[in-house]
């Protein structure tokens, strides 16, 4: 069922179907998943935020540009702790701590992350990294803290890579990636939409994807947040329809994985969102931050499952039904 050697065409062949009858293919596929209404509640912690010294183009928090952004520098680990067991007493599942950095270095800071990682999978949360470049032997280090999964996007197509970002490259990304792969780390990667891509381009980056000797076990879409200051600042705002296409085609292509439809909720109406979930996407980062933008209100956001009949995932609950069917 699930496919490695997916082609350009037949990719394109299936984003560019007529919406509805995508969305019917893509729904359908979901419901075969008998937890198609649970929804994956993650929430984001910046555990280290702005003076970056990358150049992503689309980033409030590299130091190049002039952001409203206020730099920190890395937490302390209780107050990560406590953000943790909020977010859980709000229904997240897992934790996402995302550095601005633009790769991890073997020094007293790492050190604290993987306490924070430590302490964090303590309180049985799901506990995510996302700290840029990783070596192999970091990779295992977070692996050994207790890390579930690393988050590394691959952001957008091979080609369109470089209009976005010059200091460093798409292969940097793959290498991490497999690095997380080595050290048995779940892998969530994705990418943005509204970086002035072309359809070709989102279907190259989901092609890279799809065709992963082991899908990502988790496929964030972005919607672009433009942020006044940086190079993308003035990128009209993605279309809806763009989003379903995105997120219904990578839920037919990468059917076991979770898709979350990620930046840009606040933009979308309870309507459109809903499209999305019908799409495929099984999860959404709550809480009123993403990383430094604004993101909807856990109430609203608790609301909007009320209404859809939705409800929040457990944590580790693949693990739990592997457990139960082995005995
Ligand atoms: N510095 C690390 C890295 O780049 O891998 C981790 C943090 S970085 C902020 C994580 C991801 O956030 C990026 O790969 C990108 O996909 C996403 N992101 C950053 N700024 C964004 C924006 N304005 N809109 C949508 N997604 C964004
Ligand atoms: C992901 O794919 N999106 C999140 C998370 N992984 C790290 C980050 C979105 C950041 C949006 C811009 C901001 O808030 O700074
Ligand atoms: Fe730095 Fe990550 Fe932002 Fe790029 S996306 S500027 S690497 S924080």
């Amino acid at each position: 069922m699930v496919r490695n050697n997916w082609t350009t065409e037949e990719i394109s062949e299936i984003y560019n179907k007529p919406l509805l009858d995508l969305l019917y293919d893509a729904a359908t596929i979901h419901r075969q998943n008998k937890d198609y209404s649970e929804v994956q509640i993650s929430s984001l912690v910046s555990i280290k935020t702005g003076g970056c010294p990358e150049d992503c183009s689309y980033c409030p928090q590299a130091a190049r540009y002039h952001t409203d952004v206020k730099s920190q520098g890395l937490m302390p680990i209780q107050e990560v702790v406590d953000l943790a067991k909020k977010a859980k007493s709000e229904g997240s599942s897992r934790l996402c701590m995302g550095a601005a950095w633009r790769e991890v270095k073997d020094n007293k800071q790492f050190d604290r992350v993987l306490e924070m990682v430590k302490e964090v999978n303590d309180l049985e949360m799901e506990v995510c990294c996302t700290l840029g470049m990783l070596n192999a032997n970091q990779a295992q280090r977070l692996a050994d803290a207790g890390l579930y999964a690393y988050n590394h996007n691959i952001d957008t197509s091979e080609e369109h890579y470089g209009e976005i970002i010059s200091t460093r490259n798409f292969d940097d990304r793959l290498k991490t990636i497999e690095n997380a792969r080595k050290a048995n780390l779940t892998v969530c990667s994705g990418g943005i939409v509204g970086l002035g891509e072309s359809t070709i381009d989102r279907i190259n980056m989901l092609k890279v994807l799809a065709t992963m000797e082991k899908h990502p076990e988790s496929v964030p879409i972005n919607a672009l947040v433009p942020v006044e200051g940086t190079p993308l600042a003035d990128q009209p705002r993605v279309s809806f329809d763009d989003m379903i296409r995105m997120i219904a085609t990578a839920r037919i292509i990468m059917p076991k994985s979770v898709v979350r439809l990620s930046a840009g909720r606040t933009e979308m109406s309870i309507s459109e969102q809903a499209m999305c979930f019908m799409a495929g996407a099984n999860s959404i980062f709550a809480g009123d931050k993403l990383l430094t933008t604004p993101n909807p209100s856990v109430k609203s956001d608790m609301e909007m499952f009320d209404i859809l009949g939705l409800t929040p995932r457990e944590a580790f609950k693949n693990e739990k039904q592997a457990a139960v069917s082995a005995h």
